[in-house]
């Protein structure tokens, strides 16, 4: 800003879109509308005032000297030329056209990554692209991410009118999240202060993680088990429930259908047993029942990315919501349903259950795994085999969505071999990433503040306590010079290449003349509590009154909770058996001394940030932090390399004591890293998607790898290449 006058300057509100957060900014810019910073609104009535290092450095996104303003385009020896805009459609039209043609749409594949998530246009317009194509071939990460939670509604039963809420909660349970960085759960509009508020007016907060995270620092109740073992832990938390008679009798006697089924199940979860095979303190099992379900009535067991990616994530899943169940945390019937939709508001609902398909029993089934689809989508942990595997329906294109899948994707070599050997990768992508590298075509998009948008629709429920939305226009062009795509333009272009329209969230699309930006936006909105004039009016967004409350039980169409279906049974069966030896843990065939899990870090979203130059001096590359006495007893120090092996690859880290973390487990960030064997650890740190195989260890129905308690060894290293040896180059001691 040194060379800006003050008087050049202009401010403007918005709202940040890299993550839910969805944080109200004030946004300076310059006489040529050049973002020049961002801060955050106090006069926000959601986030009020918060906005985190990611989107303080709003303007390096837009600004950085990394971003891509050009389409590119992938040459023979793997040079990028530039291409403008209507010539890469024009070859990406025809490309896609020929294989259509040849193959069929089962050949034509998308793969939405986080990056397609928060532009309101787009979130359901890569989907709506490819029905249009008549191909069902939709990947994205929600199959690598928490899709456990949507297979419990189908087996176990959903409730209509929904959970209780923090707002109003006595009690929390948070299981293998850390809302405090990753802004999910709980409350994401400005965490660490919404989260005081409900301590300040009493609510408990049980915190169960690996890791004595940001989160649990305000936890009444800390319980720190080996990854991998929340499945036994609830288990044996609902036996104590059940026996001592602290679960809601009434509520159970009328939604549940079978609670006998769920007691025997849990019997063999005798809390010494778990205590020992989960390595807690056995009196802790007793204090997460007295303090959930005897002491308080009002609050919700959640989890988050932890036991969705360990090694029965989907049981895991269905225990925790059982706890839920029994305890009955569910809007009653008269009761406030105080947010049911803005943008796609519900009405009023009932209180009771509803039974949701068995989506994976039916409808197209993924060649790979035979498994229909969940969340709408295919497993994402096929994808890369439906890419490599020939034969009638084999992917040939690729078209990612702000995805990251080179790095981001389980198994990365084998996804990046998938990648390379694809006919046509196209990448709506605004850096080059290691996916872009393997594009055949690039196209980078506007970025956030170049867009006009509105929240996060798909989870508005969850993100607002009262039904709200907001607009925020475009607030400034893309650099000078630029020819960057609106995103929605490629869609609409390719569509109309083969000949297709376009139903965008049911309604077809003009295909002689592109909507503008606005008017797909009023699309979106138009089922909007208000109308779309008023929603763009009102600058800090649009608020009604709740104004529903439960309806009473239809027994016509109520249906009860089934706590132990048989496939949920066979799956509890197996976790029972699944005994972990401490520091011998054992993977196919093999024996390893710890386990690694997943985290995430402030300065990233993922792998969204790497290009940004504060974001990344703060974190240049993802450390392996470990326990110190774990590190005294074998022998390694603060910055050394590491080698952590698992039985599907190495990677090589530096160490950092972490006393955070608890004995026999490292923990170490995804979505790092390069293409495998690059030579980039001090310049965006190394892939663990290495260490997880897509071959085995996968969930049933949605084919979730084991992403998290994974085996691993772990010894001194050499560190991974000579350029990367240099003793003098060590990692800087980061507190993350
Ligand atoms: N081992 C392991 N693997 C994991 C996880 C883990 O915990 N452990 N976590 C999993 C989870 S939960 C997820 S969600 C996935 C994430 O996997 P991905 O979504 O594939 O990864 P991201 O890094 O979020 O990729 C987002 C991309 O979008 C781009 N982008 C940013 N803004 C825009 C935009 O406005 N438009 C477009 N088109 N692109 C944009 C970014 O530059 C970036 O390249 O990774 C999964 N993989
Ligand atoms: N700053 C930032 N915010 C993000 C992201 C990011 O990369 N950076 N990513 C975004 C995405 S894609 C997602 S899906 C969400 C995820 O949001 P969260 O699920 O809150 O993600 P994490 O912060 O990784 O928290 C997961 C926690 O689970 C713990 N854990 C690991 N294994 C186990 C286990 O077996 N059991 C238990 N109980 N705990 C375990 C880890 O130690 C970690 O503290 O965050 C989103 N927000
Ligand atoms: S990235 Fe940071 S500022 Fe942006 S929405 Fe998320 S928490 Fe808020
Ligand atoms: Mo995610």
């Amino acid at each position: 800003m040194a060379d800006v006058e003050p008087g050049d300057l202009r401010e403007v509100k918005s709202f940040c879109r890299i993550c839910t957060g969805l944080c109200g900014t004030i946004v300076t810019l310059d006489r040529d509308d050049r973002i020049v910073a961002t801060r955050g609104d106090k006069d926000d009535p959601q986030t009020l005032g918060f906005v985190c290092s990611k989107g303080s450095n709003a303007p390096d996104f837009h600004n950085s000297a990394d971003r891509l303003l050009h389409p590119l385009k992938r040459m023979p020896d793997g040079s990028f030329q530039k291409i403008a805009l209507q010539d890469a459609l024009a070859e990406i039209g025809d490309k896609l056209a020929e294989i259509y043609e040849r193959d069929g749409p089962e050949a034509i594949a998308s793969f939405r990554g986080s990056g397609g998530f928060f532009y309101a246009v787009t979130l359901n317009l890569l989907t709506d692209w490819l029905a249009a194509l008549g191909s069902g071939k939709n990947y994205s990460t929600l199959t690598i991410d928490q899709s456990a939670k949507t297979i419990v509604m189908s087996r176990l039963g959903y409730w209509a009118a929904g959970k209780h809420r923090v707002q109003f909660s006595d009690v929390a349970f948070l299981i293998g999240a850390n809302p405090l960085v990753s802004i999910t759960q709980l409350d994401c509009r400005n965490p660490v202060k919404r989260l005081k508020e409900h301590k300040a007016r009493g609510m408990k907060l049980i915190v169960m993680d690996p890791r004595h995270t940001e989160t649990a620092r305000h936890a009444d109740l800390f319980v720190q088990p080996l990854p991998g073992q929340d499945g036994p832990i609830v288990a044996a938390v609902l036996r104590t429930i059940l026996e001592e008679g602290w679960y809601d009798k009434a509520f159970c006697d009328e939604h549940v259908a079978d609670l006998d089924l769920l007691r025997a199940a849990v019997a063999p979860f005798d809390a010494v047993s778990v205590a020992h095979r989960a390595d807690i303190p056995v009196e802790q099992i007793r204090q997460i029942a007295e303090m959930f379900a005897r002491d308080n009535k009002k609050g919700i067991a959640s989890s988050g990315t932890g036991p969705d990616m360990g090694p029965h994530s989907n049981v895991t899943e269905h225990l925790i919501e059982c706890l839920n169940v029994v305890c009955g945390r569910y809007t009653r019937e008269g009761e406030e349903i105080t947010n049911a939709g803005f943008l796609f508001p519900t009405g009023s609902l009932p209180a009771q259950v509803v039974r949701l398909p068995r989506t994976w029993d039916m409808g197209p089934r993924n060649r790979i795994n035979g498994y229909g689809p969940v969340c709408g989508e295919m497993q994402t942990s096929a994808m890369a085999d439906d890419i490599l595997q020939p034969g009638p329906g084999q992917v040939k294109f690729l078209f990612n969505l702000g995805g990251n899948p080179a790095t981001c994707v389980p198994d990365q070599r084998k996804m990046v071999q998938a990648l390379r050997s694809l006919e046509l990768f196209v990448s709506i992508e605004p850096f080059m990433t290691p996916t872009a590298h393997l594009s055949h075509y690039i196209l980078p998009p506007r970025m956030f503040y170049e867009r006009a948008d509105l929240p996060m629709h798909i989870f508005e429920q969850v993100l607002y306590p009262r039904p709200y939305t907001r607009y925020t226009p475009s607030l400034t062009n893309p650099p000078a010079g630029s020819d960057v795509c609106t995103e929605f333009d490629v869609f609409w272009h390719l569509a109309k290449r083969l000949g297709k329209t376009i139903h965008f969230h049911g309604i077809p699309l003009d295909m002689e003349q592109m909507p503008t930006e606005d008017e797909m936006l009023a699309i979106v909105a138009h089922k909007a509590l208000a109308p779309w004039d008023e929603i763009k009016q009102e600058t800090l967004g649009c608020f009604r009154d709740p104004g529903t409350v439960a309806l009473a039980c239809d027994p016509k169409t109520a249906d009860r909770f089934t706590t132990m279906p048989d496939d949920v049974q066979e799956e509890l069966k197996a976790l029972l058996d699944d005994v972990p030896t401490f520091g011998a843990f054992k993977s196919n065939g093999r024996t390893f001394g710890f386990l690694m899990s997943s985290r995430r870090q402030r300065h990233r979203f993922n792998s969204i940030g790497f290009k940004i130059t504060e974001l990344q001096r703060a974190m240049p590359s993802n450390l392996g932090y470990m326990n110190p006495e774990d590190m005294e007893t074998i022998g390694i120090r603060d910055g050394d390399w590491i080698q952590i092996e698992s039985d599907t690859g190495a990677i090589q880290v530096v160490a950092q004591s972490d006393a955070s973390v608890r004995k026999a487990v490292i923990s170490v960030c995804h979505g790092f890293g390069g293409l495998p064997d690059e030579d980039t650890y001090f310049d965006g740190g190394v892939s663990t998607n290495q260490l997880i195989s897509t071959d085995r260890d996968l969930q049933t129905i949605n084919g979730t790898p084991r992403m998290s308690g994974i085996p691993v060894d772990i010894t001194l290293s050499n560190g991974p290449a000579e350029a990367n040896c240099r003793a003098d180059k060590r990692q800087p001691v980061v507190v993350a």
